[in-house]
């Protein structure tokens, strides 16, 4: 109830935002189209020996690879994008301190299973359509996979636990679904300036209810852990604001992007609520100006669980019994969400037929775990774009 009161309290000051400021100055996309074919020029020139007259769009109107909902286009115009995010995690932190296995066998004795390392993949195809002037439409589907290692444990007659072989299980398939408008909510073409809202949603269309075999015994079949699965298991709202801010060579730009949770699955839980903020800053470094490099700092809240998979939470096995959360620190709720903060490092690249290529890779600077979860090594996003 909380949450949904919260989400529409945040509606309720975003249109209030919106409607102080009902007097629209005129686009400022137009103006960053001026500054893009002040730039073409050059390479129209460059690419006289070439049949065809080159289309280079000014790649810093894009944001840091790892972001969307930064940039609209025109009424008419269509992007297609192809995006690739990778994570990286491995070693389990409590708080910010991150705990040997052996550390973590003593402080959490119920542990018989200890996540080593995990990938998390995602292919991402994004198709934006501008609808009319300042309403551009998204929508992205996603195909996730999802890789962890973990060793599990047995007790030797003394008690003692003992390491078994790492094993390795795969979780693979379609994701949920994000789609929204993008509303360019004001724009000042003097100060070259634009705030664009994301009015987002995301469909539970990836799967949470995947089995696979228990690492501690091959013959029986047990529900994925909670970072193992493919979707949130319920509608999720992603509203979200970003102001962005153009220079000659370089741009600046500030985003607030949520994923609140609507409703808990029928598997009886809510993920995570985020709430990440980010600031990024791009320069065009290369005298033709297709290059840009970005930087990005992001900080990042998240919530633990709300309720729990009685699957994971609930029913027990073995002897004694024990449920999976208290086996393995991956199904167990509680041991969800916290604070972090990332550092991200980009290159922008414009092609002549206009498209563009984006990459970019963060690196966590600080980590702060609710319970016991997978530290991230790392993040890389990289993507190809083309507006048509
Ligand atoms: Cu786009």
């Amino acid at each position: 109830m909380i949450r949904q009161i919260s989400f529409v309290l945040l509606l309720t000051t975003l249109t209030a935002t919106v409607s102080a400021e009902s007097t629209l100055v005129p686009d400022i996309q137009q103006r960053i189209d001026e500054i893009a074919k002040a730039g073409a020029d050059t390479f129209t020139h460059r690419a006289e020996r070439t049949p065809k007259p080159a289309k280079y769009s000014r790649p810093d109107t894009h944001a840091s690879a790892h972001l969307m909902g930064a940039h609209l286009h025109g009424p008419s115009e269509r992007m297609i994008e192809y995006k690739y995010m990778n994570m990286s995690m491995s070693g389990l932190f409590a708080g910010e301190t991150e705990l040997s296995n052996a550390e973590v066998l003593t402080n959490y004795p119920t542990t018989m299973v200890i996540p080593e390392r995990m990938s998390m993949e995602m292919h991402m195809l994004h198709y934006m359509a501008g609808w009319k002037e300042g309403i551009t439409l998204y929508i992205m589907p996603m195909w996730l996979s999802n890789t962890m290692e973990m060793t599990p444990y047995m007790k030797d007659e003394g008690g003692m636990k003992m390491a078994m072989a790492t094993q390795r299980r795969t979780n693979s398939g379609f994701g949920d679904l994000p789609f929204g408008a993008l509303w360019q909510i004001r724009s000042n073409e003097e100060e070259r300036t634009e705030l664009i809202l994301n009015i987002g949603f995301s469909a539970p269309t990836g799967d949470i209810d995947g089995t696979t075999s228990s690492p501690m015994n091959p013959m029986m079949q047990i529900e994925y852990p909670y970072p193992m699965r493919l979707g949130a298991g319920t509608w999720m709202a992603r509203p979200g604001i970003t102001w962005n801010k153009y220079t000659d060579d370089s741009s600046f730009g500030v985003q607030l992007q949520t994923n609140i949770a609507l409703g808990k699955s029928d598997a009886g839980y809510a993920p995570s609520d985020t709430y990440r903020l980010n600031g990024w800053y791009s320069k065009l470094f290369s005298e033709d100006k297709t290059w840009a490099y970005t930087l990005r700092t992001e900080g990042i809240w998240a919530s633990d669980y709300q309720g729990q998979d009685p699957q994971l939470e609930t029913m027990t096995m073995g002897s004694p019994p024990m449920t999976l959360a208290q086996m393995n620190p991956a199904a167990n709720g509680a041991f969800r969400g916290g604070q972090f903060m990332n550092f991200g490092y980009g290159l922008i690249k414009s092609l002549r037929d206009g498209s563009r290529l984006n990459f970019e890779f963060t690196h966590p600077v600080h980590q702060d775990f609710r319970g016991l979860q997978m530290g991230t090594d790392w993040t890389i996003a990289a993507s190809w774009s083309k507006s048509y």
